[in-house]
């Protein structure tokens, strides 16, 4: 029988999340220091989306469902292993080679070409249920993804084949520099829903228990056999879309001053209720530095193994690949010699 998540979160599960939330701003302002340090790559801060990322986390089972992200979840998806905040690393750091995480950990690596994550979610979905898996699949992505063909494509799969999947898009009022008031003349991405034939609704995102109850609810309808839904998180992209981008330019700062912090406001939230302290608070910091340290530290050490950049992607390597493997192991060479 599969496990029903309709159970609201206990005390001890708040703190859990708002422990996980911490984390991920953590995260998120390491790996953009470490990017201005010029010692990681390009990467898309969490801010603004922690309570929905790990508010959805929570309303799934590690053992039994999947998350296919976006490029802007991974640090916020803890409780599906310490070994996706690794492999977000190790990416950033310029390794995604040796970020391979093991069997059983059930998320999928970033993508970065918008949308195309979507159709992969329902095929995966799909997938399950062909085989009599128990679980289902939550894909996130963002207001401009919901603009692609992919989005609509494969929610009318996900429709007619009544697939075990969550939609979770995160509307963050951003895409780059496009704001939503041009992103779409419907009233709501919730409600593109109902063309595909199946629930929309639009939840705070910015609460983590709003989103909580929201895809516990999803997942109920997707793990009975009840098909898809559609969740329209709403929420504000507190920080710049990557580490490239200046959104001063675009954006005014009243605008910004005002938009809504859901680790601030979750924090007051659980302090009211008596369930958060200054010293909760030091120590969730604190191990949260603690293991980007670890992390960092692990990332730094490793040298380049280009050959595996040409391993699992097609059975055989192709003559193509080959002539690229060899031009980056001679370009490796003549860099050691040069030193
Ligand atoms: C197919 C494709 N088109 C364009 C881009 C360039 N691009 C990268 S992120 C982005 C905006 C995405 O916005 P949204 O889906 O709202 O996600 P957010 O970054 O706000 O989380 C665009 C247009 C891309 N990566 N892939
Ligand atoms: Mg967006």
């Amino acid at each position: 029988m599969a496990k029903t998540t309709r159970d609201r979160l206990s005390d001890a599960q708040l703190q859990l999340v708002m422990t996980e939330m911490i984390g991920a701003r953590a995260y998120s302002n390491r790996a953009f220091a470490l990017q201005r340090q010029g010692r990681a790559a390009t990467n898309a801060p969490v801010d603004g989306s922690e309570a929905l990322v790990v508010g959805a986390a929570h309303a799934l089972d590690p053992t039994t469902d999947w998350v296919v992200p976006q490029y802007r979840e991974q640090v916020g998806l803890i409780r599906f292993g310490e070994e996706v905040v690794a492999r977000y690393v190790l990416h950033i750091l310029g390794h995604p080679e040796a970020g391979a995480i093991p069997e059983g950990t059930n998320v999928l690596p970033p993508q970065i070409s918008l949308a195309t994550q979507i159709p992969h979610a329902v095929g995966l979905a799909w997938g399950l249920a062909l085989q009599g898996k128990p679980g289902c699949v939550l894909t996130f992505f963002g207001d401009g993804s919901a603009s692609e063909g992919d989005f609509y494509e494969a929610g009318n799969l996900a429709g007619v084949q009544q697939v075990p999947v969550i939609f979770l898009c995160v509307n963050n009022q951003w895409a780059i520099s496009t704001p939503m008031s041009r992103q779409t003349a419907a009233e709501s991405i919730a409600a593109k829903a109902e063309a595909f034939g199946f629930p929309g609704i639009t939840v705070d995102g910015t609460d983590p228990v709003a989103v909580h109850e929201a895809v516990s609810a999803a997942r109920d309808r997707a793990v009975s056999g009840e098909g898809p839904s559609l969740i329209e998180a709403v929420t504000y992209r507190l920080g710049p879309h990557t580490t490239a981008d200046d959104p001063s330019r675009y954006i005014p700062s009243a605008e910004l001053a005002e938009a809504p912090d859901p680790v601030a406001t979750f924090r007051q939230r659980l302090t009211g209720l008596g369930l958060w302290d200054d010293d909760l608070q030091a120590r969730a910091e604190q191990e949260a530095d603690e293991r980007m340290d670890r992390l960092v530290t692990q990332g730094e050490a490793l040298t380049l193994n280009p050959d595996q950049f040409f391993e699992n992607v097609y059975a055989q390597t192709t003559p193509r690949m080959e002539r690229q493997r060899a031009e980056l192991l001679a370009d490796q060479v003549a860099r050691g010699a040069g030193q």
